[in-house]
C-alpha cells in the first residue's frame, strides 16, 4: 500500500493474520480470508503472515520459509489487492515482539490459563507445551495494537483472543491515557466455524489427519473425493440441524457459503436426492470456488521477484505505522528515548 493513499482518505484499520504453519485451508478461508477480501475497500488493511506465531510448534525450516512465499500468492489470488492492503511477513516488524514483550507485564497469568486454544494445543501437543503458546495470545495483541485497529476479520476460534487484546487495551489505556484503539473482532455469520470433514465434533484445521481438511491449492479431483468421503448422519434427508445432524449441517454451511444459497434453497435443491448427489455437489462448489485461486496463485509463483517486492514495500509501510505507536508506548511507560 502506498503512503500517498493512507495520507488522502484516512480509512479505520484492519489487522488479521494467518500462520504459515501449514496450508491455508476452506476453514481459513471461509471464516477469515474471504471478509479479508470483501473488507479490504473500506478499511485500511494489514493482513500479515504471523510467522512469529507459527514456530510455538516446530516446523522445518525450509518448509517454513516456502510457505510464507505460498501465502502471499494466495492472499493476493484470493482478491487481496498489494497496492490497497499492506501484506507483510511478521518478522520483518520487529515491533511485535518488541511490543509482545511490554504487553506480556500487562498481562495477567490468570487471563492466559484461561483461552481455550492454549487448553487445547497443549493438551494435544504434550512433548510441547513452550511458553511461547502461553503467551501467544499477548503477541496476537500486539499484532492489533501496533496498528490501532478497530476491526479484526476472524473466525470464532480467535473470538476469545481478540477479547483479550481489548481488555488490555483497556487496562494499558486506563493507566497511561488513550494509547490504543479498543478492537472488536468481525466474525461471519455463516462459516465461522467449518468442521472437520471427518468428524463434526472437531474444527477443520491445517493440523487434521489426511481426508478431514481441503485445503485452497489442493486439485479438483482431491477436492472431490474428499466430499465425498466426507460423514454425515443417520436418515438421508438434507436438512439444517446443528444438533441432530452435525457433518450434514456443515457441508450446507461449506455449500451456502460456496454458492450463496439459504438453507431453505438447499434443502428444497436435494429434497428426495439422498446424500450422494448432495456431497457431489458441494465438492463441485468448492472445486469452482477454488479454481481461479489455484489457478493464480501458481501463477504467481512463477514471479518471485514480484512476490518479494510485495512483501519488502509492505514490511516497510507496516513499520512505520508499528514504530509510531511503540515509540509511543515507550513514551508513556517511561523508556529513555535514544
Ligand atoms: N475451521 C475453521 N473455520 C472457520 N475459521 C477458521 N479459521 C481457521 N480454521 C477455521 C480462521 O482462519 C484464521 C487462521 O488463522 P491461523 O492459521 O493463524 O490459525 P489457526 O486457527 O490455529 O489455524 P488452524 O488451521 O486451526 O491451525 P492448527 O492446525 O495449527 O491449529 C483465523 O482467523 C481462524 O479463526
Amino acid at each position: 500500500m502506498t503512503d500517498t493513499v493512507a495520507q488522502t482518505e484516512k480509512k479505520p484499520v484492519i489487522f488479521s493474520g494467518m500462520q504459515p504453519s501449514g496450508a491455508l485451508t476452506l476453514g481459513s478461508y471461509m471464516g477469515a480470508l474471504q471478509n479479508w477480501v470483501n473488507l479490504s475497500d473500506a478499511y485500511d488493511c494489514y493482513y500479515c503472515i504471523v510467522d512469529l506465531h507459527a514456530i510455538t510448534s516446530r516446523q522445518e525450516p525450509a518448509e517454513l520459509r516456502r510457505r510464507c512465499l505460498d501465502q502471499i500468492a494466495q492472499y493476493i489470488a484470493c482478491g487481496l489487492d498489494p497496492a490497497k492492503s499492506t501484506l507483510f511477513i511478521q518478522s520483518h516488524v520487529p515491533a511485535h515482539a518488541e511490543l509482545s514483550w511490554i504487553l506480556n507485564c500487562y498481562t495477567m497469568f490468570g487471563e492466559l490459563s484461561r483461552m481455550t486454544q492454549f487448553k487445547d494445543k497443549s493438551t494435544r501437543n504434550t512433548d510441547n507445551i513452550n511458553a511461547g503458546l502461553f503467551t501467544y495470545p499477548v503477541l496476537m495483541t500486539a499484532d492489533i495494537l501496533l496498528y490501532q485497529a478497530e476491526l479484526v476479520p476472524v473466525g470464532d476460534d480467535q473470538r476469545q483472543h481478540v477479547e483479550l487484546a481489548r481488555d488490555v487495551a483497556n487496562r494499558f489505556n486506563g493507566i497511561y491515557g488513550d494509547v490504543f484503539t479498543l478492537p472488536k473482532s468481525f466474525i461471519p455469520e455463516e462459516g465461522a466455524r467449518i468442521m472437520s470433514l471427518a468428524d463434526s465434533t472437531r474444527k477443520m484445521s491445517k493440523s487434521e489427519p489426511a481426508g478431514g481438511c481441503i485445503y485452497l491449492m489442493d486439485k479438483p479431483e482431491v477436492i472431490l473425493k474428499s466430499f465425498k468421503r466426507a460423514v454425515t448422519d443417520s436418515g438421508g434427508d438434507v436438512r439444517y440441524d446443528q444438533a441432530e445432524k452435525p457433518g450434514v449441517s456443515n457441508l450446507m454451511t461449506i455449500y451456502s457459503v460456496a454458492t450463496g444459497k439459504s438453507y431453505d434453497a438447499i434443502e428444497a435443491e436435494f429434497s428426495g436426492l439422498g446424500y450422494g448427489a448432495f456431497k457431489t455437489a458441494v465438492g463441485e462448489s468448492v472445486v469452482e470456488l477454488f479454481r481461479p485461486i489455484r489457478e493464480k496463485a501458481e501463477a504467481l509463483l512463477a514471479d518471485k521477484a514480484y512476490l518479494v517486492s510485495v512483501y519488502t514495500d509492505a514490511a516497510d509501510h507496516a513499520a512505520r505505522a508499528a514504530n509510531k505507536t511503540l515509540r509511543k508506548v515507550y513514551k508513556k511507560i517511561g523508556f529513555v528515548a535514544k
